[in-house]
């Protein structure tokens, strides 16, 4: 490992093979040369509506990945969020956010996997090719979005890592620190903000661990430096700013589940015919599309992404497991 990484977190050599560690020269004069290929076919967003550095990719060939909706607005996506750890208000992750200190980062892998360890950014960007997903997000709370994420199917370090027979949930651990997060001080969640998934939902190709958003690396509000984004579920499964993933034989608590077990239930899949205890489900409102006339649109089943994810809870009484 050359001696100018010296001042990196520890990467385990068992999981991160000496020549997919990218010295850090190099990785940046890579960032240099894929942000000036912005004229290649194929190659999603150029234009830097953060202006934050470029995060290049191509547009996914995944099924169901698309959608034809238009995507949400980069200023109203990235100005109205969930992300406790910086207050309740929608408005308080742009505000307060900037504290959120990612780099350098890492990533602990633990648990029922043959390959644990702890995995730092410059290997998890270059562990697979980085795609645009234009995704549908719905918020629990009645308001959806539409996001061109950038990233990669989670699915990609889960093989990398090599779950156990014993392996059936995974568990994603994200930041908690008060230093950074002005909203830790409030109990509001049991902090550290966990959530989990079934192994199989883990490995469904749509769920996506993604790095960036409009073709540049995620702004802090969002998840910087990386988080987990599954569509077909309500927005809160899709933790942000993730520091660890747990494999796991039982089923994990989260901190939803935990503040109100009564409303949040593990599985959370989109269901326009399950309500919420205190509010319907059936509609939602497009965040950027809020005017005076707008409509507010029919929610759909697992958030439309029924004929790609719906095989998983074949025979799940969908009432019972919310
Ligand atoms: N760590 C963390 N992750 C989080 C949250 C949070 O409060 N803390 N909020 C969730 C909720 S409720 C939603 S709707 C989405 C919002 O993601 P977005 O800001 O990218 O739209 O993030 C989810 N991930
Ligand atoms: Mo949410």
């Amino acid at each position: 490992m050359p001696k100018d990484r010296a001042y990196d977190p520890p990467v385990s050599s068992e999981i991160t093979p000496r020549q997919v560690v990218l010295d850090r020269r190099q990785l940046m004069q890579g960032a240099a040369a894929l942000a000036a290929m912005t004229a290649l076919p194929g190659l999603a967003q150029s234009a830097r509506p953060g202006k934050l550095a470029p995060l290049p990719a191509v547009k996914t060939t995944l099924a169901g990945a698309l959608t034809m909706d238009k995507p949400t607005p980069y200023a109203d996506a990235t100005s109205y969020n969930n992300f406790y750890e910086f207050g309740t208000d929608k408005a308080d992750p742009a505000r307060a956010a900037g504290t959120l200190k990612t780099s350098p980062w890492t990533v602990v892998v633990e648990g029922e996997v043959r390959k644990p360890g702890t995995w730092d950014m410059e290997s998890l960007l270059k562990l697979s090719a980085m795609e645009e997903r234009v995704y549908r997000l719905r918020c629990v709370e009645g308001w959806s979005m539409v996001i061109p994420w950038v990233g990669y199917s989670l699915a990609e370090l889960v093989k990398r890592v090599e779950p156990t027979g014993n392996a059936k949930f995974v568990q994603f651990v994200t930041l908690a620190d008060r230093a950074q997060m002005p909203g830790l001080r409030s109990a509001v969640l049991d902090w550290p903000y966990v959530e989990g998934l079934r192994l199989d939902e883990a490995l469904h190709p749509l769920t996506m661990l993604a790095f960036g958003m409009y073709g540049e690396v995620l702004p802090n509000q969002n998840g910087a430096p990386l988080r987990l984004v599954v569509p077909w579920k309500y927005g809160f499964k899709s933790g942000k700013s993730i520091v660890r993933i747990r494999f796991l034989e039982r089923q994990p608590k989260t901190s939803w589940e935990t503040s109100a077990s009564s409303e949040y239930g593990f599985y959370s899949n989109v269901n326009p015919q399950v309500d919420h205890p205190r509010w319907s489900q059936a509609t939602e409102r497009r965040i950027g599309e809020d005017g005076l006339f707008a409509k507010k649109r029919p929610t759909l089943l697992f958030n439309g992404y029924e004929p790609q994810v719906g095989q998983l809870y074949a025979g799940m009484d969908l009432k019972r497991f919310f």
